[in-house]
């Protein structure tokens, strides 16, 4: 299906994702590269419902399988609607959120099968799965407190510190499992140093892809 480039950023509440992703769609656009930035849940009109329904902190008797399928009901759609087509045409995707986000937090973090997640995540994405995955690694509890700073909490970040280290430790896992897609970040510097280690890690990967010339580097 996918002839562009796939990248997703993952990490617990407030690792600094959507900070480092719109840092690092500039640096890409200004390698001359056509970029779609997106993220989950929540992209588009159909998704942007789910997720008004998914984080609504009034919604705390959510079940764990009916919170999972309304993530995959909003993955089916954002493949569908967005991530298929831009591939499609080459772009490089920089996606907030994908589905090891699902296998984190509703896997290990909600404790629903991992193998179950898998068929589901399948029947939504079609196979679709990321060349590159960046890991932004933090201590859950700094993460909240930075997402805590910034406003009111959502459903997920209202949940027990429990959840939260599980899940925490489910990407750890992940990233063991799968080493040479996900690369893990330390995000606990400041943004300017998180963003030259998301380089350090994507550079070589451009150039071997042949996306942009040694030159730059
Ligand atoms: N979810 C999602 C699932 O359970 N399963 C799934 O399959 C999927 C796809 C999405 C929720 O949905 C769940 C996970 C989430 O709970 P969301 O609002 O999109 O909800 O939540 P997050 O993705 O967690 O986004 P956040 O905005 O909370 O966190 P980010 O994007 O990681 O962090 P960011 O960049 O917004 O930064 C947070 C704050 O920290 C500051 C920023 O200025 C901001 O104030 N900051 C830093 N401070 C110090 N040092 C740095 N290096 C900093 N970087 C950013």
């Amino acid at each position: 299906m996918a002839k562009g480039l796939f990248i997703t950023l993952e990490g617990a509440e407030g690792a600094g994702k959507t900070t480092q992703a719109g840092l690092l769609a500039d640096w890409l656009a200004g390698l001359g590269l056509d970029v779609l930035l997106t993220r989950e849940p929540g992209a588009g009109s159909i998704g942007g419902q789910i997720r008004a329904v998914l984080l609504a902190p009034e919604n705390a008797a959510l079940a764990p399988m009916t919170e999972a399928m309304l993530l995959a009901a909003d993955r089916a759609q954002h493949v569908a609607e967005t991530l298929a087509p831009a591939l499609a045409a080459g772009k490089v995707v920089l996606c907030d959120r994908f589905a090891d986000s699902f296998f984190a937090y509703q896997g290990y973090g909600r404790g629903l099968p991992l193998d179950r997640l898998r068929a589901l995540n399948e029947a939504a994405t079609g196979g679709l799965w990321p060349d590159i995955t960046l890991l932004l690694e933090l201590p859950p509890d700094e993460g909240l407190k930075r997402a805590a700073a910034r406003g009111a909490a959502d459903r997920m970040e209202r949940e027990r510190p429990e959840f939260h280290q599980r899940l925490a430790a489910g990407y750890a896992a992940l990233a063991q499992a799968e080493p040479q897609r996900i690369r893990r970040i330390d995000a606990g510097q400041d943004a300017a140093a998180v963003q030259a280690a998301i380089r350090a890690e994507l550079l070589p990967e451009l150039i071997r892809r042949g996306l942009v010339a040694d030159a730059v580097r």
